[in-house]
């Protein structure tokens, strides 16, 4: 009702010329004259999203040994101008100013990565006290911020000289025990833990497409076997957490699971968008949620299934205290006769994208991961763990970058995401990907993801016009 009569009020002030400048608000009372605004219910979180080896550089020091990312990016050819992340943001080294920067923004939670190789420069065996230091300071700088850190425990960046990497069932084990080690020495500091970031980075696109370390080009059915190895080790360390943390600690994973977007709002499509949910994240989040591979996954993989050994599927399918969601492009699929009971539609050539060719702009998107997800598996609670985009970015001549098509694309995902918590799905808190621009994997330093700019050469940070966007955003706990 109150709402009602305010937007009554406002359009009156439009139609009445004199009254539209006294109609509109300054900057800090936008909360309060603005009614309309979208709000997010009272205690979300807000914050920001990060990964060790696209930010921390210091790839040398302080003991850390070398992951597949380092052989892979000094390797001729992979990266983009082979770039590499020998230096990064340098936020080994700049991390209170990091830390400086989220506090601007109002940001109460960040997500970031321990550099698994520099905890254990050899991935098992002997712990290097240097690297765990490291941690326990940028933990320590962030609770002096009232900032709590959301830890990932392995965003790609496998320690090398584990033999055979993800195709050996041992490196699931061996992740377990890095999980115990970090759950017993930094609990007292971290309280919410995510196992793996993204299965099929480190799988598909690591042993079967090439495109990221260790760049290797796989059958089937290893393929097959290095997911399983991927999702075994995610329910290794939910286990490990569990015997190890302290009580009250929380654990669940980030995933990018693909994310089909119904093309009608129509039962029959909003039905095809849960069945291609569930068939197209089968060997992944399908998998860890109802601890069993699909029946269609299975028979499409026939001889080239996984092999799973007894009691596998149960430790893959631990029960977790919450998901988290990665969230990017959509899928637009609608109901068909198949036997599948849907089809996923291409998109046309004009489907609009961000700065990288493989991110499509369709905001929606992050709605029905939300719904999609909580309608097939009711998980406690649903965090969005990454959510961004790239741009051309630009440093006018007075010192601005005014990347409006990215304060674009947050405000319309984050209305979007409003509807999901309107609506009561469980959504508790959105990272933002993120923090600052930093190494993207193969495409080295040429995409920008960040919100604050980053000079490579001087490692300046400057807020992006979307970082006073997010600020206000934060400030308001609202999206307009
Ligand atoms: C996330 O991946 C990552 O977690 C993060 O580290 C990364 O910086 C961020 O997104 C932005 O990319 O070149 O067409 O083969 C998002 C999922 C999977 C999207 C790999 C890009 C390569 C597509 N990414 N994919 S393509």
């Amino acid at each position: 009702m109150k709402n009602k009569s305010t937007r009554r009020r406002f359009g009156q002030s439009l139609a009445a010329a004199p009254f539209v400048a006294a109609a509109f608000p300054t900057a800090s009372s936008a909360q309060t004259v603005t009614p309309n605004r979208l709000s997010f219910p009272q205690g979300f979180k807000w914050g920001c999203a990060t990964a060790a080896y696209q930010i921390e550089g210091a790839a040398n020091e302080d003991g850390r040994g070398p992951s597949v990312w380092d052989i892979f990016s000094h390797t001729p050819g992979k990266t983009f101008q082979g770039e590499t992340g020998d230096v990064a943001d340098d936020s080994y080294h700049l991390y209170k100013e990091d830390i400086r920067l989220l506090k601007n923004l109002g940001a109460t939670v960040y997500r970031m990565s321990i550099s698994w190789s520099r905890v254990f420069p050899d991935g098992i065996g002997k712990p290097n006290p240097k690297g765990l230091d490291y941690y326990k300071r940028v933990l320590d700088e962030l609770h002096n911020n009232g900032i709590d850190p959301y830890v990932t425990l392995f965003h790609w960046d496998l320690p090398a000289s584990l033999p055979h990497g993800w195709q050996s069932r041992d490196t699931s084990k061996a992740f377990g025990d890095y999980a115990a080690f970090i759950s017993r020495e930094l609990s007292d500091r971290v309280q919410h833990f995510f196992t793996t970031n993204e299965f099929v980075c480190f799988t598909d696109l690591s042993y079967k497409v090439g495109q990221f370390a260790p760049g290797l080009k796989l059958d089937a059915a290893r393929v097959n076997q290095v997911r399983h190895h991927g999702i075994l080790a995610h329910g290794f360390a939910v286990q490990a957490i569990r015997a190890n943390a302290r009580a009250g600690t929380l654990v669940g994973l980030a995933e990018n699971a693909t994310v089909f977007v119904p093309v009608i709002e129509e039962k029959q499509h909003v039905e095809a968008a849960l069945k291609a949910t569930r068939q197209g994240n089968a060997p992944f989040l399908t998998a860890v949620l109802e601890g069993k591979y699909t029946e269609e996954y299975l028979q499409k993989e026939g001889a080239n299934a996984p092999k799973v050994e007894a009691g596998d599927m149960q430790i893959i399918g631990s029960p977790l205290d919450f998901v988290g969601l990665n969230v990017y492009s959509p899928e637009y699929v609608r109901a068909d006769d198949s036997p599948a009971g849907y089809v996923v539609l291409p998109k046309q050539s004009s489907f609009p994208r961000m700065a990288s060719p493989w991110l499509f702009v369709g905001p929606e998107v992050i709605y029905w991961a939300v719904r999609n997800v909580t309608t097939l598996w009711k998980p406690k609670e649903i965090y969005i763990t990454e959510n961004g985009c790239s741009a051309d970015d630009v440093v006018r001549s007075d010192g601005r970058i005014n990347d409006t098509d990215r304060v674009m694309y947050l405000r319309n995902h984050l209305m979007h995401l409003q509807r999901a918590a309107a609506e009561g799905y469980p959504v508790k808190g959105y990272f933002l990907w993120s923090l600052l621009d930093n190494y993207e994997w193969a495409d080295g330093y040429s995409k920008r993801f960040g919100i604050h700019y980053v000079d490579f050469k001087t490692q300046k940070r400057t807020p992006k016009l979307s970082a006073e966007w997010y600020t206000a955003t934060i400030a308001g706990n609202s999206v307009a």
